[in-house]
């Protein structure tokens, strides 16, 4: 099985495809003799996301056990390797892709007992999300070295007094408590702009360049670097370990009816994605990547959120090299039975939030925090489960607002009383009042009033959209055809420009690309919400929000260039 892939669309095998249970991955490493002879030397086994649980042994010893897909854990496997003639290193992963009310997300298994219907043991899978369960080791293993000494983590934030930016930074080193740090801030040129030592302190940056979102500047996304150097004596001499971290400097903040960053208003104009695409399934691939990045420049999208679970790391390095801004989400999505929300859970939940705000905190594009998708907050565990998720979040990172997406009443939700932004989903003349496109001005209007007379926060549209079968046509228009879903997203757009002069802060649209789900009566090989292809070729909507984006952006913007820029996205990842 190739890595990084989901297993399910790789093989002409049905019952691979629809797997739930555990799935072995293994092979064989040869280690380079430096890291196997030299103790000083720290060697790591870091698995970048598997789905869902994980074991996994290195020579037959067990190493590292992990809950949850989408994020990254790692073993110290110095020892092991270190132990013997052996150069070489078995890795054997076993992964489990099984939900159940306490994962994130939940799911049930249904057993199927009546054997006049079905074989003998027959289970399904049922879950509570709209896209295919897709697992596998999805992003990259690796194999990496550091010292023994080493540079275990970095914390910074960033703010700004007149003109000066401030870093504040907190290094924490592992393996010693005898060492050296010093610290280096460089700018764009390589022109060293702040020095300090220490594992703690601030940074001065007189005239300093700040963060700014695609489009809100004519210099948007400008980077620092953050160069930490670890120095340790040793009875052996002397020890060294180097980190490079990418600081942009920006603030973020909430007022009532506004979301600022760096003391401007800004507006989200973007999309919800998915990691999804044909035969890698969730698999991280380079070339899709960047194939989204140029179509969300070509589109003037200045944001998405990263519905519904934390993307790779590499994705959120290019949000930060491109100035696009993220709404960063945890995999609690489909949180809908009361089991989800028992003690259990919550403390699963609690740590996943750990573990995403550890990985993501350092990340500019990241304003901020979604703790879950669409959950029955207005059930009555729900009220304490989210005060407690949101503050617990809000303490890990004071320095990002915190909100969920809400399909719930305004009235009935529990949880909105303690969220930052209102983050709310909607599809109108879609789920109801289908094909009747006449009545979304009225509803839309009034979804908007009753949350902010409710709350008194800023308002995301963070989802809405209709499905649209590329090619087909309708005039009028018709459900599932082109002409239906770009109609549908100028009724919205006719209330979204009023409201987004009071309170509301952002509109993403559903989605950008067509992606796989389960199979159900509503979906034809997936769900076609998509303004793209899943192969990323544009609908009709996509050049309907291209205009309105480019629109939006000179109005709220720094009005960019009449010519639009070159869409080609460079990284340093790719040559
Ligand atoms: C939603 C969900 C999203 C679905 C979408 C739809 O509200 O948040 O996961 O895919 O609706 O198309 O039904």
């Amino acid at each position: 099985m190739p890595v990084p892939s989901s297993f399910n669309d790789v093989s002409q095998d049905g019952q691979l495809r629809g797997f739930v249970g555990w799935v072995w991955y293994e092979r064989e490493a040869t280690l380079p003799q430096r890291w196997t002879q030299d103790l000083s030397t720290r060697v790591v086994l870091r698995i970048g996301s598997a789905h869902y649980y994980a074991i996994v042994w290195v020579n037959g010893v067990h190493v590292a056990e992990h809950e949850g897909g989408h994020l990254p854990f790692e073993a110290d496997i110095s020892k092991l390797v270190q132990s013997g003639p052996l150069s070489s290193c078995r890795i054997t992963i076993a992964i489990n892709n099984t939900l159940t009310p306490h994962t994130l997300p939940p799911g049930t298994i249904l057993y199927r007992t009546d054997t006049s219907m079905y074989p003998n043991h027959y289970f399904v899978q049922n879950t509570n999300f709209d896209f295919f369960n897709y697992a596998g080791l999805h992003r990259p293993v690796v194999l990496y070295t550091t010292p023994t000494t080493y540079i275990d983590d970095i914390d910074v934030t960033t703010s700004v007094d007149q003109n000066t930016g401030l870093v504040h930074y907190q290094i924490s080193i592992q393996g010693s408590e005898h060492f050296q740090l010093e610290v280096y801030l460089q700018d764009e040129e390589g022109n060293i702009v702040a020095r300090g030592t220490g594992g703690r302190g601030q940074l001065q940056v007189p005239n300093a360049h700040l963060w700014w979102p695609y489009l809100m500047h004519e210099h948007p996304a400008y980077l620092y670097s953050l160069e930490v150097r670890l120095t340790v004596q040793t009875a052996a001499g002397s020890m060294s370990d180097f980190y490079t971290l990418p600081v942009g400097i920006r603030t973020v903040a909430v007022t009532k009816n506004q979301f600022l960053i760096n003391g401007k208003p800004f507006y989200f104009h973007g999309v919800n994605k998915h990691e999804d695409s044909d035969i890698r399934g969730r698999g991280f691939d380079w070339p899709l990547l960047m194939k989204d990045f140029n179509l969300l420049l070509w589109l003037g999208a200045n944001a998405f959120r990263t519905s519904h679970y934390p993307y790779a790391e590499e994705v959120m390095q290019l949000c930060d090299q491109y100035g696009i801004v993220v709404i960063d989400e945890s995999p609690g999505v489909g949180i809908k039975l009361s089991q989800s929300y028992s003690n259990q859970s919550l403390q699963h939940h609690l740590e996943v939030m750990e573990e995403l705000v550890r990985r993501d905190k350092n990340h500019p594009a990241v304003v901020m925090w979604s703790v879950a998708n669409e959950p029955t907050s207005f059930l009555e565990p729900a009220g304490y489960y989210f005060k407690t998720l949101i503050a617990h979040t809000k303490a890990l990172d004071p320095s990002r607002p915190v909100t969920f997406v809400t399909n719930s009443k305004y009235d009935t939700d529990l949880g909105a009383p303690y969220v930052d932004v209102i983050c709310v989903n909607s599809y109108l003349s879609w789920y109801h009042d289908c094909g009747h496109l006449e009545v979304i001005q009225l509803q839309l209007a009034t979804q908007f009033e009753n949350w902010y007379r409710t709350y008194q926060k800023p308002i995301i549209q963070s989802e809405y959209g209709a499905d649209a079968i590329t090619g087909l046509h309708q005039d009028p228009p018709l459900m599932f055809s082109e002409e239906y879903q770009k109609s549908l997203l100028e009724q919205y757009h006719l209330v979204l420009d009023q409201k987004r002069k009071e309170y509301v802060v952002g509109e993403l649209i559903w989605n950008f690309a067509d992606f796989m789900t389960d199979q159900t009566r509503e979906r034809v090989i997936g769900n076609k919400k998509g303004i793209f292809t899943r192969q990323r070729q544009p609908k009709g909507a996509a050049f309907l929000l291209r205009e309105r984006y480019w629109k939006l952006a000179n109005e709220t913007g720094y009005h960019p260039a009449a010519e639009k820029p070159p869409y080609l996205v460079k990284s340093p990842f790719t040559w």
